[in-house]
């Protein structure tokens, strides 16, 4: 059962959903589809350190690029910026070697234009703008490439603009087209859902970057998927424009305005919903909000980090982002994680301090986060890196050390234990127990 007009859909969702509102929350009716988790950061049985710290410095980048756009489009600079936009070092540039991603980012399937075009998009909470390879783009071979010319729905916007992610950088021209989420493998969903049925969210007039030149980082394989999908708000945007999400859910055709997030290593499990929670994911006594603290990313207080019981870091600035693969913090915080830790050892590659922990016990010491009043255990099997090297009885640990900032990023280490609600509709974010 397929509704080819997804407008119409949604309308005719929005409706069963107020006759039967049972039905919302079991994530019946609403847009469900996979991700898949690029390759991980893993050569010959140890951690591709090389992968890792093009990543890290990636990381650093973005966030300079939009506490760069948050300024621009407020008038004033962003409560977090401040140790980062003073420090002089631009996060290694110039030495981050080419090489493949190879760390966990997750992504998912969108169409574009009419008629529709489809690409794999990597779903990104820590930034707000779309991306994607246009097929006047002559580094992108290998990408799927959006054909402005074949959608009648395409409008160029004839604003050049550069996107930077560090090292990695797209340049070209802002277009608007209809975007779509969802809608896709429908005998698949039909037979997860029973009796689900499918609808497709539409953002119409959907700016965003066609690529004509991608830097080298982002050409496959480099990195995996096509372009890259923000979900965060449009207070960092460098486009100046919504998120995706943020287009379809001022909208108003959401039963609820929120997107969840359940991502996992674990082929075929990983799951972005928009417009509720997939009650099957999470048990649901444990879902606990804790306020959105700064609108632009989804930022809240991090209230502790704890470690065999011992508080090492409390009321914090965090930075809920999906498109970051591990814990990143200020060099001295995480000092303060590992330095009782026996055995724990660091190296320090420009502005990033790595940390290991032995092999055999590192999965003593993994972390526990507290966000609103509830502490989510990071496992071992997240937390453990992997050896340092091959051959080695050293193990990276996941949370890392970056000295131009003073908050905690928080990513794929952590978000692989929880279920994560972004809910922009009361301003807060909700972590779950996985069921
Ligand atoms: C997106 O990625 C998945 C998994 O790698 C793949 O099966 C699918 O064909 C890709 N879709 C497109 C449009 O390239
Ligand atoms: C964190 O902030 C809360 C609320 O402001 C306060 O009650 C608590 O004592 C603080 N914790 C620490 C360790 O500073
Ligand atoms: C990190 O390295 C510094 C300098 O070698 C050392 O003083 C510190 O104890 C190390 N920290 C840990 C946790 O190993
Ligand atoms: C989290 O870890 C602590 C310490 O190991 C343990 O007591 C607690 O039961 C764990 N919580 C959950 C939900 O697994
Ligand atoms: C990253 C980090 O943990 N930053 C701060 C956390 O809070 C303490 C106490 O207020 C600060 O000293 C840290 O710099």
């Amino acid at each position: 059962m397929r509704f080819s007009s997804p407008f119409t859909s949604l309308l005719v969702f929005v409706s069963i959903a107020t006759a039967s509102p049972a039905l919302n929350g079991r994530g019946e009716g609403v847009i469900r589809f996979p991700l898949t988790r690029t390759k991980s950061a893993d050569v010959d049985g140890h951690v591709d350190t090389t992968a890792l710290y093009a990543q890290l410095v990636r990381v650093s980048n973005k966030y300079r690029h939009t506490f760069s756009a948050f300024e621009a489009n407020t008038g004033s600079a962003h409560p977090l910026s401040g140790k980062m936009m003073s420090s002089m070092t631009e996060g290694g540039d110039g030495d981050v070697p080419l090489i493949n991603q190879g760390t966990d980012l997750w992504y998912g399937e969108i169409d574009l234009g009419t008629p529709k075009q489809k690409f794999n998009v990597s779903i990104d909470s820590g930034s707000t703008d779309l991306f994607l390879p246009s097929v006047s783009c002559v580094d992108c071979t290998g990408h799927k490439m959006y054909n402005a010319v074949q959608s009648s729905t395409a409008k160029d916007k004839g604003i050049p603009n550069v996107l930077s992610y560090g090292q990695g950088q797209v340049g070209g021209d802002e277009f608007s087209d209809d975007v779509f989420l969802g809608g896709y493998e429908v005998a698949q969903y039909l037979f997860l859902t029973l009796k689900g049925l499918i609808f497709v969210a539409k953002a119409l007039d959907q700016t965003f970057l066609a690529a004509s030149w991608y830097s080298l980082d982002f050409a496959y394989p480099n990195f995996e998927p096509d372009g890259l999908a923000g979900f965060a708000f449009e207070k960092i945007s460098a486009l100046g424009a919504k998120s995706v999400f943020e287009t379809i859910s001022d909208s108003g055709v959401l039963p609820e305005s929120v997107f969840s997030v359940k991502l996992s290593s674990t082929s075929g499990e990983s799951e972005l919903c928009i417009g509720t929670m997939n009650t099957n994911l999470y048990v649901e006594d444990t879902l606990t909000y804790t306020a959105v603290t700064e609108e632009g990313y989804w930022q809240v207080n991090l209230e502790a980090v704890s470690r065999n019981g011992a508080t090492v870091a409390s009321n914090n600035s965090s930075i809920i982002d999906t498109g970051t693969t591990f814990i990143v913090t200020s060099d001295v915080a995480a000092e303060a994680y590992y330095k009782d830790i026996p055995g724990s050892s660091n190296s320090t590659q420009g502005e990033i301090t790595y940390y290991t922990i032995p092999c055999d016990t590192i999965g003593s010491y993994t972390p526990t986060f507290t966000f609103g009043g509830r502490g989510f255990n990071v496992s071992k099997e997240t937390f453990n890196l992997g050896p340092a090297s091959s051959g080695s009885s050293d193990c990276l640990g996941g949370i890392v050390g970056m000295s131009s900032i003073d908050f905690w990023v928080i990513g794929g280490v952590f978000l692989q234990n929880v279920y994560t609600v972004f809910d922009k509709g009361n301003l807060q974010v909700g972590f779950a127990e996985l069921a």
